[in-house]
């Protein structure tokens, strides 16, 4: 019997283990109501999601389809999705669209909708409602609960000998978009009450939320609900199917207010408090659409070790962040948002709302990332193992330009010094970025876009280093494939343009 997917540390990194075997998840995400329908996936998504080279889909499962009546389960559209999957030789990530999606109520059932008395909405500071199941209340979380304990139960019977479906993450988004804070008299009365323990732990200090939080004692309170709730799902998951679990963020984009975005979700401020105040989910993941993705990387990497990006970039940018986050922050998990429409020229999504709201709009622009990311993803798929196999160690070298005054990398390698030059920025073009992985016995691999690499003698050596081979080709589950050897005019520079690409190289001392 094979084993569950699960994290397992190599080299003292959290890796996804599945089908038994360390797997890294290149992927991207469905528009979120492609999944509800069998039929237009088969005529609209999948051809196009083949041609990007992902070797996972990241899509949601619906709580409004798969209990339309209360105490009724139909699971025919999430098999028929793995069925496709499976078909089309892809994992899936499942995103369990329940009692929250993007702050929002919107994907619980009808019959739930229409209940109010019992599933009360969150109350905006003049009275108004927001259409949102207040996380206080306990109901709606039994309910959810019992929908996803029977989802776990389902992919349990249907799916635990495949492992087709390799993850899931609770709701999508929590929080409240468009107030602060719960301002029902429940809500108000509860914030002034004693924090519990583990608050108290977590803070250091006794007595109610304002006391132990300040002017951010609201945030706080709707976020241990929202984690609570949440924990409290995932756990009654666990209990059916094990698999991981993560919980994903839309980020505070500075400067904002609460309320601005999804408030008392695990943006990079509060997720160290979800971490403290929950105890059945395997990650918090931030979807990074904001222009400093190092930082995110880094502000998530702080206080767990895990990091998944559920959700990112549509713009060319992606490509470069894609190497780095691999390379310098070990991802499990990379995903584009949308992922059926990199081919389009220009995206529907520039009338979304979202791209109003976000700071930067190119985030949402698709146009010509279709080609270079899918280039990308193809080398890194048949290179994954070797990534693998090497991330965590000292022969692993990131690069990436992250601003106008970053000329390049200085790396020092066994046998010699490798120096990275970066292009200038220019439109339409890919930052800079890529990776070096050394494999010993003056071997290596350059891989990336927009940069140049030379090999020399460190300062005062008394040799000088040379090439011995330069050959461009393309890795076959982790193999080498060698394609052209590049001599003569095509050796003059070691370098990659806006076209992702990998070398091997061989060099040695002279
Ligand atoms: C995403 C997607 C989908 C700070 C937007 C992104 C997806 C949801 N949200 O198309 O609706 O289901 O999770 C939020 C981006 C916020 C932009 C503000 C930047």
């Amino acid at each position: 019997m094979m084993n569950k997917p699960h994290f397992k540390k190599i080299n003292n990194i959290p890796t996804l283990i599945v089908n038994d075997k360390p797997f890294l998840a290149l992927a991207g995400e469905l528009h979120n109501s492609s999944a509800s329908s069998d039929r237009y996936m088969s005529a609209n998504v999948w051809e196009n999601i083949n041609r990007m080279n992902v070797n996972t889909v990241v899509a949601p499962v619906y709580w409004e389809m798969i209990e339309e009546h209360e105490g009724e389960f139909d699971f025919s559209s999430v098999r028929s999705l793995i069925e496709q999957a499976r078909q089309n030789n892809k994992k899936l990530i499942l995103l369990w669209f329940g009692l929250w999606k993007n702050g929002l109520s919107t994907y619980i059932p009808k019959w739930m909708k229409k209940d109010q008395e019992r599933y009360p909405f969150v109350r905006k500071s003049n009275g108004e409602k927001l259409y949102s199941v207040t996380p206080l209340c306990d109901e709606a979380i039994v309910q959810d609960s019992a929908a996803f304990r029977q989802l776990m139960r389902f992919l349990k019977a249907f799916d635990q000998e495949d492992q087709t479906v390799i993850m899931v993450q609770i709701e999508n988004e929590v929080g409240t978009l468009g107030t602060d804070f719960d301002y029902s008299e429940e809500a108000l009365q509860k914030v002034s009450e004693q924090v519990p323990e583990v608050v108290e732990r977590f803070a250091s200090k006794k007595g109610n939320w304002l006391e132990c939080f300040g002017k951010d004692a609201k945030e706080y309170f709707m976020a241990y609900h929202y984690a609570t709730a949440v924990d409290s799902i995932a756990s009654i998951g666990k209990e059916e199917y094990a698999l991981p679990f993560f919980v994903n963020a839309w980020l505070e984009k500075y400067p904002a207010r609460p309320g601005d975005y999804p408030t008392g979700g695990p943006t990079a401020r509060m997720a160290p408090f979800w971490e403290k105040v929950t105890t059945n989910i395997e990650a918090f993941a931030p979807d990074i659409y904001v222009p400093n993705f190092s930082e995110v990387c880094e502000q998530f990497l702080s206080f767990q070790d895990n990091l998944l990006i559920p959700e990112t970039r549509q713009d060319i940018q992606t490509v470069a962040n894609l190497f780095y986050g691999i390379a310098k922050y070990n991802i499990n998990c990379y995903s584009p948002f949308g992922i059926e429409d990199f081919f389009k020229e220009e995206s529907k999504q520039d009338q979304n709302v979202l791209v109003t709201l976000a700071i930067d709009a190119s985030a949402f622009r698709y146009a010509g990332t279709g080609i270079p990311l899918s280039k990308a993803y193809e080398i890194l798929s048949g290179m994954s193992p070797l990534i693998l196999k090497y991330r965590g160690t000292d022969k692993m070298f990131p690069f990436m330009k992250e601003k106008e005054s970053d000329r390049g990398m200085l790396y020092g390698l066994e046998n010699c010094e490798a120096k990275i030059t970066y292009q200038n920025f220019q439109d339409g073009k890919i930052k800079s970025s890529g990776f070096l992985i050394e494999t010993g016995n003056n071997e290596l691999y350059f891989v990336g876009v927009n940069a140049s690499l030379t090999l020399k003698a460190g300062y005062g050596e008394n040799y000088q280093v040379g090439v011995l081979s330069l050959e461009e080709g393309s890795f076959v589950d982790g193999i080498w494939q060698r394609g052209r050897i590049l001599n003569g005019d095509e050796r003059y520079y070691i370098s990659v343009d806006n076209e992702p690409k990998v070398y091997r190289i061989e060099y040695h001392q002279y």
